[in-house]
């Protein structure tokens, strides 16, 4: 089921999570195993499993979560210092869980990526 992912369970209060931000449209909470010293996944509660299934009507939920991101940067204070926004697609980008989401990484200088 694309609404079963542990993404939902989080957001359905079945597992733990540290929750920094929710609305009626997406949750925010930190990701277990931390890439940066701020790692907060922003996912969306409509069951969307990966970014290709998302459709034109749906636009919104991208920018919300994005709007929803910065918001967190500024409030937190490290807007200005800088953060990068990943999301993962499919195998080859190693995405595990199949609900989208934003990674948001801060919190210290971060390395270029790439292969
Ligand atoms: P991705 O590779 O883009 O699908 O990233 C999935 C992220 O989700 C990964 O960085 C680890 C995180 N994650 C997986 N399971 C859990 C969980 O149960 N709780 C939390 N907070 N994060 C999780």
């Amino acid at each position: 089921m694309s609404d079963d992912t542990i993404f939902h369970k989080i957001i359905r209060r079945e597992i733990p999570a540290t929750i920094v931000y929710e609305d009626e449209y997406l949750i925010a909470f930190r990701d277990i195993a931390p890439q940066a010293p701020v790692h907060v996944l922003f996912v969306p509660k409509v069951a969307v499993p990966t970014l290709n299934d998302l459709q034109p009507s749906q636009a919104e939920v991208l920018g919300r979560l994005a709007i929803a991101a910065a918001d967190y940067a500024k409030r937190e204070g490290f807007a200005e210092d800088g953060y990068r926004i990943v999301m993962n697609c499919n195998g080859d980008a190693g995405q595990t869980v199949f609900q989208i989401h934003l990674h948001l990484l801060a919190g210290a200088p971060l390395g270029r990526f790439g292969t």
